[in-house]
């Protein structure tokens, strides 16, 4: 593979690293130390239940191993943070993947990145996009498709939503495709507005395929780190999420935030955005993930 996350994730890395390396240093682990690594774990976003854990379980490892504190926290986050499994890939064609989020997360570059995977992988794949209330949506998801040649279904301006979705859902299955990407809306979730229209989306998929859809991938802006959780709850209550796409993690110090609300609300990270380009959205591997995040300041092993 050759995209060096932790390279990727320097920013956060270096904000929590960097610190800790500077407060654990070779030494023993006391109420001093750990006093100072609480502000450190807090403001990379860890949160305070993962803060908590690992203030609590460090220096009573640490004492009890031979291991260094770094690989010690590298255990404690990887078994405190519950990455569910996947949902099942269906065998069923098409599959047809619904992709929320608020302005300005990443759905639209989501959705055009998942596009050109599944075509480097030799799929069938159609583009719907569902959000007609803007009328840039759909030039900006048409410009994708011509670059990916890959057809896109848009409605004229003011057209309902759910319509689009049906029409997107339908000609997928009569026509054979293998992946349908449907791209929503995103003006914000407290407006009752776009939360019915997310449902309609939902539900009319259904009505066109009773299987569908198939994938809910709610896109979260990394750089906003832990704040975008009741953002994603509220989501949530309009729709079964079925992952999380976190994008934008290249600009930030706040990647830990992945792991507090991954844990939080209980639903698998699938991708993380780390980079502005069409390679730069990465299946999420929890071990990799820790790995890079704890990475600064560490000499190069292979
Ligand atoms: N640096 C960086 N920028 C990203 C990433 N993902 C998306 N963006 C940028 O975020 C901006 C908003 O993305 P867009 O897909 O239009 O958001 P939407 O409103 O949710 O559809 C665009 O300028 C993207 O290039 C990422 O992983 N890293
Ligand atoms: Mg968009």
């Amino acid at each position: 593979m050759g995209l060096d996350l932790g390279k990727r994730l320097r920013k956060s890395s270096e904000a929590l690293m960097g610190r800790l390396a500077g407060i654990f240093g070779d030494g023993g682990i006391g109420e001093d130390q750990l006093a100072e690594a609480e502000e450190v774990l807090l403001g990379s976003d860890l949160g305070w239940e993962l803060t908590d854990r690992i203030l609590e379980e460090l220096p009573r490892r640490v004492r009890r191993t031979d291991d260094s504190w770094r690989e010690v926290l590298a255990g404690i986050l990887m078994e405190n943070v519950p990455v569910p499994p996947p949902v099942r890939e269906d065998v069923e064609k098409p599959r047809i993947t619904m992709v929320i989020g608020v302005n300005g997360a990443g759905k639209t570059t989501t959705v055009a990145r998942l596009a050109a995977r599944a075509v480097g992988e030799g799929s069938r794949v159609l583009l719907a996009c569902a959000d007609t209330f803007r009328a840039a949506a759909a030039d900006q998801l048409e410009t994708w498709g011509k670059r990916l040649d890959v057809p896109v279904l848009v409605q004229l301006h003011g057209a309902d939503a759910g319509a689009v979705a049906f029409d997107a859902v339908t000609r997928g299955v009569v026509k054979g495709y293998d992946e349908v990407l449907i791209d929503t809306a995103g003006r914000l979730p407290n407006k009752k507005g776009l939360l019915d229209e997310l449902k309609k989306i939902h539900m009319v998929s259904g009505k066109a395929m009773p299987s569908a859809p198939h994938r809910v991938l709610l896109v979260l802006d990394g750089t906003v780190g832990q704040n975008a959780y009741s953002q994603a709850e509220q989501f949530m209550t309009a729709v079964p999420v079925t992952g999380l796409v976190v994008t934008k993690l290249d600009g930030t110090a706040k990647g830990g935030a992945v792991l507090a609300m991954a844990g939080k609300l209980g639903i698998p990270v699938e991708y993380i955005g780390v980079g502005e380009g069409p390679e730069d959205l990465v299946d999420f591997d929890l071990a990799a993930f820790v790995r890079a995040l704890l990475s600064a300041g560490v000499p190069n092993r292979r």
